[in-house]
């Protein structure tokens, strides 16, 4: 692995003062008081009442699902999330997009192509009726759609319809930060406010959220729910012992949570989220100009390639976004990630196959990492590859995993692939694929 942009999920690098932080690790059982300075860091910059630590991201949407969710449910949200909507699911749930259909056109130079459709929430409420919603989970810049934010004007007026009629909103917050630098760029009356007192406002139209702090907040693992309701937080604090340990650590040692309250603090100062935005922009402004169809606008954490268009001649059943991750790697030891019909998985009604309108791959970047050289590189190799589609066959999938299956799944290529196919692949790599 030469450079490794599978995710930038918990592979972002810790800051001297957050490695000072996890010398003060007080690893009581009950009652850490790292958590309480991770508490006091939510409830500034977060501004909910209640904190619920989780091992990760996923442990928090387990127990909101699990409080709230009812078999025959239904789930609306900005686009679809692997794990999220897994867990929805799980807690009988359905999933339902409300998402504005500019999100699913790569093409669409939309602003804001995280945002609600309005319409369509208003029309599933008709005809669900509200009973049936346990609330509406609002992604910020939004992952599958390409790192793409919501406005705050339609945040506002998300939460100001779901309240009117009864239902809660909860922010998928794992990239609220990155949502707050593109309304701080593009969204009239903004310029001037501060990323933390955006973030703020963002939270403050919610009712609580559910977080991944291995992106925005700069560690390598950690999480929480956040809640404003008493009786749910109560709910939550007892849960959370069964599946994830004592609600002062939720999973986690006293001293990830000490550096997660630092990274929290460091995640809104302004030179951070330009330059971590900036150096997207920089690999993406190169693959713009050589042609590459790319997901636009440009979003918060990857490039997402529209593997659909660079490679017409690779069906669908054969995974053209999964072919291209793996062609990349071969050609330049640069691990991408499949976000289309392998991440989507199968309707768990059916058992068909879903294929997402978008294939995407995503070059994922981890935030402090990697020098603008190294982009040269990725964007060295894709362009090559964009130039010579002929050298990218299709895959067939041979291991699927019963859950979430993008992340174990095992391919062969469909074409034999001889010696010469693939320029400078190494042997033992050709031998593989054959
Ligand atoms: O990986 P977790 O369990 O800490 O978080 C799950 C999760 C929830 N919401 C969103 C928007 C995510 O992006 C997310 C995890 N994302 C991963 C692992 C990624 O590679 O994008």
């Amino acid at each position: 692995m030469y450079i490794d942009l599978l995710t930038d999920s918990g592979t972002s690098a810790m800051s001297d003062r957050q490695w000072a932080g996890m010398m003060l690790g007080d690893e009581a059982y009950a009652g850490s008081r790292n958590y309480y300075n991770l508490e006091a860091a939510v409830h500034e910059h977060y501004g909910y009442k209640h904190l619920i630590p989780t091992h990760q991201g996923r442990g928090a949407e387990h127990l909101l699902s699990q409080l709230c969710i009812k078999p025959g449910d239904s789930v609306p949200g900005n686009m679809y999330f692997t794990t999220t909507r897994h867990h929805q699911e799980a807690a009988g749930g359905a999933f339902v997009d409300v998402i504005i259909d500019e999100a699913h056109d790569p093409a669409s130079e939309h602003p804001f192509k995280g945002n609600v459709d309005l319409d369509k929430m208003r029309r599933l409420i008709e005809e669900v009726g509200t009973v049936r919603f346990p609330y509406l989970s609002l992604e910020t810049n939004v992952n599958m759609a390409g790192g793409q934010p919501s406005s705050m004007e339609n945040i506002r007026d998300v939460c100001a319809l779901c309240h009117e009629h009864g239902i809660p909103v909860y922010l998928d917050a794992t990239r609220a930060i990155e949502n707050a630098w593109f309304i701080k760029q593009r969204e009239p009356g903004f310029a001037d406010r501060s990323i933390k007192s955006i973030l703020l406002e963002i939270c403050s139209h919610t009712d609580g959220c559910t977080m991944s702090a291995k992106k925005d907040s700069l560690v390598n693992i950690g999480g929480f729910l956040a809640v404003n309701d008493d009786g749910l937080a109560e709910r939550a604090r007892n849960l959370v012992v069964v599946y994830e340990g004592l609600h002062t650590y939720g999973g986690l040692a006293g001293r990830d949570m000490e550096a997660m309250a630092i990274g929290i603090a460091e995640s809104v100062q302004e030179d951070h989220i330009r330059a971590r935005i900036g150096q997207v922009e920089y690999l993406g402004e190169q693959l713009l100009e050589a042609g590459v169809p790319i997901v636009r606008p440009i979003g918060g954490h990857g490039i997402f390639v529209d593997a659909a268009r660079f490679l017409p001649h690779i069906p669908r059943a054969h995974f053209p976004a999964q072919s291209l991750a793996a062609a990349l790697y071969v050609d330049s030891g640069v691990r991408s990630m499949e976000r289309g019909g392998v991440s989507a998985g199968r309707d768990p009604k059916t058992g068909e196959n879903f294929f997402p309108s978008l294939e995407l791959i995503r070059l994922t970047i981890p935030r402090r990492v990697y020098t603008q050289a190294h982009m040269d590189v990725v964007a060295e190799s894709v362009i090559e590859l964009y130039q010579h589609p002929d050298r990218v066959n299709g895959l067939e999938m041979i291991y699927e995993s019963e859950h979430l299956r993008f992340f174990q799944a095992r391919f062969r290529s469909v074409a034999p692939v001889t010696v010469g196919d693939v320029s400078g692949a190494p042997t033992a790599v050709k031998q593989t694929q054959s």
